[in-house]
């Protein structure tokens, strides 16, 4: 399948002042003609694919030169797209790469691409299938290492090979029993206990994926994670401390912070957002009042809340108050902090000691975190589906666990054709194949229809 017509866009990230390269992606039955009339190579250079030309792009009026340029044709089909493709290397920044860009639009036949579009045509090409394109798309957006090395799991083509074949194993039973449908009298019968189990083994599979989708969701979106406590407690200390630099102002006085403040930081390969919060307090003062309400905001958000409580002070009834004000459902951590100092008189029902003036307890803290997140459990994670995949092997594994409900009731084999077909077709939408013709071909080419 090919366009008719050609894409292009800057393939490289953007911003002023910044990036010593940016790659301009043309690709489409124009693209080498583009590149011929937007690049002019001097000498007797030649128009080789797989290649390295050297030139000048010029402005419209052939005046101006506007950037100097290495230019990469790579011929159909041995391109990422599968047609014809040529990269134009331009000096990073913005200025030139706009103006590159501008110089390709103008050129006919020639469009902006949209978003993910020359990934869509590498996967209508056959170049690429559907998951291998999302992991790159996870690639790209990982921000912790651990995150990019889930996302090059899918990459080499590790979800692709896992749903398939629990599709194939699948389609196997599907192919079993529409034959029975169409010529039961000749066939031998149909172990309908073992065909069952079969299927809640692919069920359990499945479920075993969406499980660790959503363990290890948290390396992918990252958690936001709200720091609340009374003023003073070392709210902002333990966040400095956490990030590695003074991001918060620390003083003695409660009170201190009065607004929102975020901090991106990566614990273990989990990429945790920090809110450190106003601390909670009857005050007269507006603009405590507002930071007050931007905490009880912080708190309805987060994935998970960090209570700190100053261990000097031992649990107060205003700590109790607090913890009561976590909304219920979210994961929580009390953390006493202060360790450093002699403790105060009630213990504290906190989960870790912590000390945010001498790091005491860090390590703790950090593991408490991640475990309260689930985050923890990642570790043994070796595939991660994203979003969409994930509710598409769910909606398979439901679509299966139907089949039991089917084979309770003894229904004939078409009924077990329904959902098998459903599963079929979520975990084909996964993979991107076809659902339809592929069953077909299946069933004609093992059993012999016209015998
Ligand atoms: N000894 C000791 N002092 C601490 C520790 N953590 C914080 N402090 C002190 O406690 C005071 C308050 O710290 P902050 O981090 O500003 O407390 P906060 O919870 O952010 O306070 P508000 O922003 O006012 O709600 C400062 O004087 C800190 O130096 C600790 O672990 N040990
Ligand atoms: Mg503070």
């Amino acid at each position: 399948m090919t366009a008719s017509d050609t894409i292009a866009a800057v393939a490289t990230a953007v911003a002023p002042g910044q990036g010593g390269i940016a790659v301009i992606r043309i690709s489409g039955p124009a693209a080498e003609q583009t590149g011929r009339s937007v690049v002019h190579c001097p000498g007797q250079q030649e128009w080789a694919s797989h290649r390295i030309l050297y030139g000048h792009v010029v402005d419209a009026a052939g005046q101006q030169r506007l950037d100097e340029v290495l230019l990469l044709l790579m011929r159909q089909p041995r391109s990422f797209t599968g047609e014809d493709v040529v990269e134009i290397h331009c000096h990073g920044g913005l200025i030139a790469v706009q103006q590159v860009l501008e110089r390709v639009l103008a050129q006919p036949g020639v469009r902006r691409a949209l978003p993910g579009e020359f990934s869509q045509r590498a996967v209508l090409n056959g170049r690429l299938d559907l998951t291998r394109a999302e992991a790159i798309a996870g690639l790209v957006s990982a921000r912790s290492r651990r995150a990019a090395q889930l996302a090059m799991a899918g990459l080499d083509g590790g979800i692709q090979l896992r749903i398939s074949s629990l599709r194939e194993r699948l389609l196997d039973q599907l192919t079993e029993l529409e034959a029975r449908v169409d010529f039961e009298e000749d066939l031998p019968p149909l172990n309908g206990a073992a065909l069952l189990e079969e299927l809640q083994t692919v069920r359990h599979a499945l479920l075993t994926l969406v499980a660790d989708a959503e363990r290890s969701a948290a390396l992918r979106s990252g958690l936001r994670v709200a720091l609340v406590g009374r003023p003073n407690v070392g709210k902002s200390s333990l966040l400095n401390r956490l990030s590695r630099r003074e991001r918060a102002i620390v003083t003695d006085l409660p009170g201190t912070t009065r607004d929102l403040l975020e901090s991106e930081i990566i614990l273990d390969g989990v990429p945790i957002t920090l809110l450190d919060t106003a601390g909670i307090r009857p005050s007269d003062d507006a603009v405590e009042q507002l930071g007050m309400a931007r905490t009880e905001e912080a708190l309805a958000t987060a994935d998970v809340v960090l209570l700190i409580v100053d261990g000097s002070q031992g649990w107060l009834e205003a700590d109790a108050a607090l913890l009561a004000r976590i909304p219920e459902g979210v994961p929580r951590l009390i953390v006493s902090n202060k360790s450093d100092l002699p403790a105060g008189s009630l213990a504290p029902c906190a989960d870790v000691s912590f000390s945010a003036r001498t790091g005491d307890g860090e390590e703790a803290l950090v593991q408490g975190l991640l475990a309260c997140c689930g985050a923890g459990d990642s570790a043994g994670v070796l595939l991660s589906l994203n979003q969409r995949q994930s509710d598409l092997a769910a909606s398979a594994a439901a679509a299966l666990d139907r089949s039991r409900e089917v084979a309770a009731q003894q229904l004939p084999w078409d009924f077990w054709t329904i959902d098998l077909r459903e599963a079929i077709r979520a975990l084909g939408e996964i993979t991107g194949e076809d659902l339809t013709e592929a069953v077909l071909d299946r069933v004609f080419s093992r059993f012999c229809i016209g015998k």
